[in-house]
C-alpha cells in the first residue's frame, strides 16, 4: 500500500482541552488504511489572532497514510464534529480543531484545502512541536522550521511535561 506522511495540528480552548487532544490522538490512530507514526508533546500556548480567548492547548501528529488528502480532511472534520465542535466564526475558541498542515510534499490553493495549511509558518504552536518531532523538516514553499520558529519568538509557549 502507497502511504505519504501527513502532518496534523491539534487545538483546543474549551472544556478540558488536555483530555481532548488525549482523545484526538486516539481517533487519529484510528483512522482506516492509516498509522500515528508520531505524537508530540502538548504545548500550553497564548492565542494567536483570537483577543480575549483562553490560553490553546497545541500538539502535532504525523500520520502514514493510504487516504487522499481530500478524505483525510473529511475525516478530520469528522473526528471534530464527533468531539463537539460548533463551527461559530473563524477563529471562535473550539473543543477540537484538526488542521492539515502538510501531506506529503503536495502545493494546492483552494478554500476548501490549501496545502501546506497557509498560515502554518508563523505560528510556534505550529512549529515547536514540528520541530520536536522533525527538526530538518522543511515546508515547500516556505523553507525550513527552525529558522521559521525563530523568527516567531515573540509568541508565547510553554511545552508541557508528558503524561
Ligand atoms: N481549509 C483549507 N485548508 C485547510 C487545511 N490545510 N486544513 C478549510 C484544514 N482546513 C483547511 O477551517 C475553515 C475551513 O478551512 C475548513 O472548512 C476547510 O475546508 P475550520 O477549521 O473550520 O475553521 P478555523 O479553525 O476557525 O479556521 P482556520 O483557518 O483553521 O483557523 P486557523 O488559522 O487555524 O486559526 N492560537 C493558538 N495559540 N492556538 C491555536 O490552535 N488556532 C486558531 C485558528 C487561532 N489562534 C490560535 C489557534
Ligand atoms: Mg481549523
Amino acid at each position: 500500500m502507497k502511504t505519504v506522511t501527513a502532518w496534523i495540528a491539534l487545538g483546543a480552548n474549551l472544556g478540558d482541552p488536555v483530555a481532548m487532544l488525549g482523545e484526538a490522538f486516539d481517533a487519529l490512530a484510528d483512522l482506516p488504511d492509516t498509522r500515528l507514526a508520531a505524537r508530540s508533546s502538548l504545548y500550553r500556548t497564548a492565542p494567536i489572532d483570537a483577543p480575549g480567548q483562553p490560553d490553546y492547548y497545541n500538539a502535532v501528529a504525523s500520520l502514514e497514510t493510504a487516504l487522499s488528502a481530500d478524505t483525510l480532511l473529511d475525516a478530520l472534520q469528522d473526528i471534530e464534529t464527533r468531539c463537539g465542535r460548533v463551527r461559530a466564526y473563524r477563529n471562535a475558541p473550539r473543543t477540537l480543531d484538526l488542521d492539515l498542515l502538510l501531506y506529503g510534499d503536495e502545493q494546492r490553493e483552494s478554500e476548501r484545502l490549501t496545502l501546506p495549511h497557509p498560515r502554518m509558518h508563523l505560528r510556534a504552536f505550529v512549529l515547536a512541536p514540528l520541530v520536536e518531532l522533525a527538526p530538518a523538516l522543511t515546508i515547500p514553499g516556505r523553507g525550513a522550521i527552525g529558522p521559521l520558529l525563530a523568527a516567531c519568538a515573540d509568541q508565547n509557549i510553554e511545552k508541557l511535561p508528558r503524561s
